[in-house]
């Protein structure tokens, strides 16, 4: 059975790769799944028939029969957890994947998405350029520490996992800031995953909906 993602129709991003089904077409890639995506526009994502399968009205869903899952982090689990590739065997190594997986989503990824807000949309408000070095600051932070722990390694815990895909995919919204590349292993790290067969595959599918010359 050939599961079915949903993506936007038109990301913002216009192909940077960004949104998060960019997340889940990697993982299908890395454990070889061919899969179909379902475009959607933002007024399909809030109608009914959406918010049956994403309560919250996002992207990206995952549907494989009578399955239907939300949020990312899920997706990858289910996947993973499914497939080999992308989780150790070893049981413990397999938790300590699962961690990562969690510390992308919940502990890095939180001040990086403040980051986005502040940089983008809150760019115009009178108090913007005070606040702003604070969450910057607040980015440094984490990835200080993060930068310590993964010191010369190539992945975060041994062999590429779940929990580098998520990571890698969590960083990468950092880049256009110019953060990133004040860590260089964080940056080596991103272009690792980025120059996986299966990211450059999920990437390229992406670019083919949404860059600005596709139709
Ligand atoms: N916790 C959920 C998950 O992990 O799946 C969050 C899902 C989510 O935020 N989805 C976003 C969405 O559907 C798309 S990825 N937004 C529409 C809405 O909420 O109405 C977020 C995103 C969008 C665009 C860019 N970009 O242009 O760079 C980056 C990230």
């Amino acid at each position: 059975m050939t599961p079915i993602i949903t993506a936007f129709e038109r990301s913002p991003d216009g192909g940077k790769g960004l949104a998060r089904d960019t997340r889940v077409r990697w993982a299908l890639e890395e454990v070889g799944q061919p899969y179909e995506v379902r475009l959607v526009s933002f007024a399909q994502m809030k109608a009914p028939g959406h918010l049956a399968i994403h309560p919250f009205g996002q992207i990206p869903t995952y549907e494989e029969g009578s399955l239907c899952l939300f949020e990312t982090g899920s997706i990858v689990f289910h996947l993973a957890e499914k497939h080999a590739g992308l989780l150790p065997g070893d049981r413990d190594a397999r938790a300590r994947a699962i961690t990562w997986m969690f510390a992308a989503l919940n502990t890095v990824e939180p001040p990086v998405l403040d980051l986005t807000t502040a940089r983008i949309f809150e760019a115009d408000k009178p108090w913007s350029a005070e606040r702003l070095p604070l969450v910057k600051d607040r980015v440094r932070a984490t990835l200080d520490k993060l930068s310590v722990y993964l010191g010369a390694a190539d992945w975060l815990d041994g062999a590429f996992s779940a929990g580098d895909l998520l990571m890698v995919s969590v960083l990468l919204r950092l880049r256009m800031s110019g953060i990133l590349d004040e860590y260089e292993n964080l940056a080596a790290y991103v272009a690792r995953g980025e120059a996986r067969p299966a990211y450059g595959r999920a990437f390229a599918a992406q670019f083919a909906v949404n860059a600005p010359s596709a139709s």
